[in-house]
């Protein structure tokens, strides 16, 4: 390239031609974006059935099954939304010269394809950083992460739906075309395959680094995810501890009663009636909206086994609260088909020893394939809804 070009380019705004280069390129950019979107879609569905286990509604009632069914949705929902940022950038690298396309505005409906994008560029970069930090537990702003994470989900795939419309014939020529055909002028830079093979690489590398923090088998190399197995007391991680939520003295207090509301008495049972009671030992996992599980061993009575106690029927949903006085997560419902479920359990008891205070003393709540956050930690009252 000659200086006097070189001149004239500096002389006036950029336009997309400056930036050739064989990556700049429908090809690589319908490639990326179709594994891109792929990921989205997993992370939106997974996310659906997250917010239908959190948000119950009698249209769509979730099965009390499999027992590792949360387990998977949920891993996958956090997988498939960390491999989306590594995609998310190779997109945005390959297709941003498109910015300085001219003329800026073509017709009106261009200009709708265009402010699209800007949304779909924004509500993705959102959802990526926004769940990220989730994982890591650090919530920088005031707004309720769960709703808007949810609310701003049907923007992104709306916005997705709209561009793959209006981008069809282009998706569809950029796959017909082979990679590798050559052009003229001669192109120069990394070749499109090579770019594409890195951004594979990276996607499952990341995944590599961090599925283990739910796949047992890939433990060992998680080492870049905030919460492992076995890296808690009793060989579970902890999400929040008693001093955290300001419990250590009523949880630990010897006047501690578990009180059973049912429709028409409360019975109260210390800790030793507990005990007293059938024990039943069950396997289940706890898997957390963040991302990681881990599998544990618990003993406890089964919650149906209470219901019976305050004469209560196993056809009603029940509500677990906890000692707990502030936050979201102090209190949860058990939708009755989890309640009547052999497996649901109110816990004393984690692999063959006493709870520790921070996963739950005197008792918590633990069913199958529920979400970490519903699985109520240090039980005050557990009550059968009318
Ligand atoms: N009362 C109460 N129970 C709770 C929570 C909480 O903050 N308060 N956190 C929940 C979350 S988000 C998870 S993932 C699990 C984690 O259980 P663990 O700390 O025993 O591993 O507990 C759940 N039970
Ligand atoms: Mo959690």
């Amino acid at each position: 390239m000659s200086r006097v070009t070189d001149l004239r380019r500096l002389a006036r705004p950029p336009d997309q031609d400056d930036f050739a280069s064989t990556v700049h390129d429908p090809r690589v950019v319908a490639r990326v974006g179709v594994l891109l979107a792929s990921a989205i879609v997993v992370a939106f569905l997974t996310g659906l059935i997250s917010h239908l286990h959190q948000n119950p509604t009698p249209l769509l009632p979730l099965p009390p099954g499999p027992t590792w069914g949360y387990r998977v949705t949920q891993g996958l929902h956090v997988a498939a939304g960390l491999a989306a940022i590594p995609l998310l950038l190779a997109k945005l690298y390959a297709a941003y010269p498109a910015l300085f396309a001219r003329p800026r505005l073509r017709s009106p409906l261009h200009a709708v394809e265009r402010g699209s994008v800007a949304v779909l560029v924004a509500s993705a970069i959102f959802q990526v950083s926004t769940g990220l930090l989730n994982t890591f537990q650090w919530y920088p702003w005031s707004f309720s992460f769960v709703r808007v994470h949810f609310a701003v989900a049907w923007v992104l795939v709306g916005s997705i739906a709209v561009h793959v419309a209006v981008k069809l014939p282009v998706i569809v020529e950029a796959f017909r075309r082979p990679l590798d055909e050559p052009s003229e002028p001669p192109e120069e830079g990394t070749t499109r395959r090579g770019f594409l093979g890195g951004v594979a690489v990276t996607v499952l590398g990341l995944t590599a680094l961090t599925v283990g923090q739910t796949v047992p088998a890939l433990s060992a190399a998680a080492i870049l995810s905030p919460r492992q197995a076995g890296n808690g007391p009793q060989g579970l991680p902890v999400n929040r501890t008693a001093r955290a939520a300001g419990v250590e003295a009523t949880a630990t207090d010897p006047a501690w009663r578990l009180s059973l509301v049912g429709p028409a008495r409360t019975v109260r049972l210390t800790r030793a009636d507990l005990e007293a009671l059938p024990q039943v030992t069950v396997v289940l996992p706890i898997a957390c909206v963040e991302g990681w599980s881990t599998t544990a061993t618990w003993e406890g009575v089964r919650v149906r086994d209470l219901v019976a106690l305050a004469d209560g029927s196993v056809d009603q949903d029940v509500r677990i609260v906890s000692l707990q006085q502030g936050g979201s997560y102090r209190q949860s419902v058990l939708p009755a088909s989890f309640v009547q479920h052999p497996d649901s359990l109110l816990a004393l008891r984690l692999g063959g020893e006493d709870l520790d205070l921070d996963h739950g003393y005197p008792a918590r709540l633990i069913a199958p394939d529920r979400p970490g956050v519903l699985q109520t930690k240090w039980v005050d009252r557990i009550e059968v809804l009318a």
